[in-house]
C-alpha cells in the first residue's frame, strides 16, 4: 500500500484522481489543500469519511510548508494538479501564474530531492506549452511556443522538471494534458460554460425572457476529452519503468462552434432548425428567430491558440492507454448532466 500526495484534489482533475486510485487501487490518499475562509470541497464531500483518504493544510506556494509536509509524510508519488489554470486570467495575474504554476513546482522538487528522492512526481503540463503551432497534430516532438502567461508558466516547469529528472535522477514527469472536460470543470471554461448555458436557455426558453449565451472567439479548435479518461493515463505514465512524458490526446479537433451545435442539439434546439447569422462580433446562433448565442468581444484573447490537435499515439502504444469517450459522448454526458443538476 502506498501513500500519494496529490494537489488541486477539490479541482477536477484531482478529484477524479482520487476517485480513480481509490476505486482501483489499495493505495492511500493524502489530499493537499489550501485552507480557504469558505470550504470548497464540493467535488470530493463524497471521500471526506473514506479510511483512505486524508486532507492535510497544503498551500504549494508556501516553500516551506511544502518542505515540511514532503519530509513528514514521505509521499511514494506526488501528483501535482493545483494550478491556475485559467488561460484567459494569466495576462491579468502573469505573475501568480508563475508562482502557482512553475516556483510551486520548483518548490516541489526541491523538497522531493533532499526529502523524498524515490518519490515519483507528476505535474500537469498542458497543450497550451505548444501555442502557436507549427505543424498538426502535435506530439512530444512538436516545440515549446507558447502563446499566454498561461502557457509560458507551465514551459518553465516543464524545463525545471527535466533539469531535476536529470540531474539528480528523480522520476519527475509533466505529461502534456490536452483539453479534458467533464461534470465537474469549472464553469469559466469554454465546454462547461456552454453546457450550463444550454440547461438554463433551455428552462427559460419556453418563458421567451432568456439572454443568450455569451462567448469569444468560436473558430478556434481544440482536442477534448473526458477529464476521467486523463486521470487513467497519468496514473500509468507515473508507472512505467523509466521517467518519460507523453501526450494525452483525443487526436481529434473539434471548434467551439461545433461544440455549441451539438450541445443545443442534445437539449432539443435540432442543428437543421438552427442557424449561424452574421459575422466577426455581429454573428449570432439562432433557433426560430430567437438568439441563443452572441459574441461578446470581451470574451477575446489577446493572443489566441488558433489550433490545437494532439497526437497521443506513443502513449497509446507504449502505455496501451487510450481515451474511452468519444468527442460526442462528452458533449452529451455534459448537457445531460447540467440539463438534470442546473
Ligand atoms: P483553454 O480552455 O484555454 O484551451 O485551456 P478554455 O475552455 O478556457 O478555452 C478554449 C477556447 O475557447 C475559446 N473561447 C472561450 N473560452 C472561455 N473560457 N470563455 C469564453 O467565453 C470563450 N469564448 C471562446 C477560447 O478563446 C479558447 O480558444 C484549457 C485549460 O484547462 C488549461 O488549464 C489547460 O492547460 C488547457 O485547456 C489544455
Amino acid at each position: 500500500m502506498k501513500k500519494i500526495l496529490i494537489t488541486g484534489v477539490t479541482g477536477q482533475d484531482g478529484s477524479f484522481m482520487a476517485d480513480f486510485l481509490l476505486g482501483n487501487t489499495e493505495h492511500t490518499i493524502i489530499a493537499g489543500v489550501r485552507r480557504l475562509s469558505v470550504k470548497n470541497h464540493g467535488n470530493i464531500q463524497h471521500l471526506l469519511d473514506n479510511p483512505r483518504f486524508r486532507l492535510i493544510d497544503f498551500d504549494v506556494s508556501d516553500q516551506a510548508n511544502v518542505e515540511q509536509v514532503i519530509s513528514e509524510e514521505n509521499p511514494d508519488y506526488f501528483i501535482n494538479f493545483a494550478a491556475n489554470s485559467f488561460v484567459g486570467n494569466s495576462w491579468t495575474q502573469p505573475v501568480s501564474h508563475m508562482t502557482t504554476n512553475c516556483l510551486a513546482v520548483l518548490y516541489q522538487l526541491e523538497a522531493i530531492r533532499k526529502y523524498s528522492p524515490d518519490c515519483r512526481y507528476y505535474n500537469a503540463g498542458s497543450s497550451e506549452e505548444f501555442g502557436d503551432v507549427l505543424h498538426s497534430p502535435q506530439s512530444e516532438l512538436h516545440p515549446l511556443r507558447p502563446r499566454s502567461p498561461y502557457g509560458v508558466s507551465k514551459a518553465s516547469a516543464r524545463h525545471m522538471v527535466k533539469v531535476w529528472r536529470d540531474s539528480y535522477q528523480l522520476f519527475a514527469i509533466q505529461g502534456w494534458l490536452f483539453n479534458h472536460e467533464g461534470t465537474r470543470r469549472g464553469e469559466e471554461f469554454v465546454t462547461r460554460k456552454i453546457t450550463k448555458n444550454v440547461a438554463r436557455i433551455k428552462n427559460e426558453y419556453v418563458l421567451n425572457n432568456f439572454k443568450p449565451l455569451e462567448l469569444g472567439n468560436v473558430d478556434a479548435k481544440r482536442d477534448w476529452s473526458d477529464a476521467e479518461d486523463f486521470v487513467e493515463g497519468v496514473w500509468l505514465m507515473l508507472n512505467q519503468e523509466e521517467p518519460k512524458e507523453y501526450v494525452l490526446s483525443s487526436n481529434e479537433t473539434h471548434s467551439i462552434r461545433e461544440f455549441i451545435e451539438e450541445a443545443f442539439n442534445f437539449a432539443g434546439f435540432a442543428v437543421e432548425k438552427c442557424e449561424w447569422v452574421g459575422k466577426g462580433v455581429d454573428e449570432k446562433y439562432i433557433h426560430e428567430g430567437k438568439v441563443l448565442v452572441q459574441i461578446n468581444p470581451d470574451f477575446y484573447r489577446p493572443a489566441e491558440v488558433d489550433l490545437l490537435w494532439g497526437d497521443s499515439s506513443e502513449a497509446r502504444r507504449d502505455l496501451g492507454w487510450k481515451p474511452k469517450s468519444s468527442f460526442l459522448d462528452l458533449v452529451k454526458k455534459m448537457v445531460d448532466h447540467d440539463l438534470a443538476y442546473g
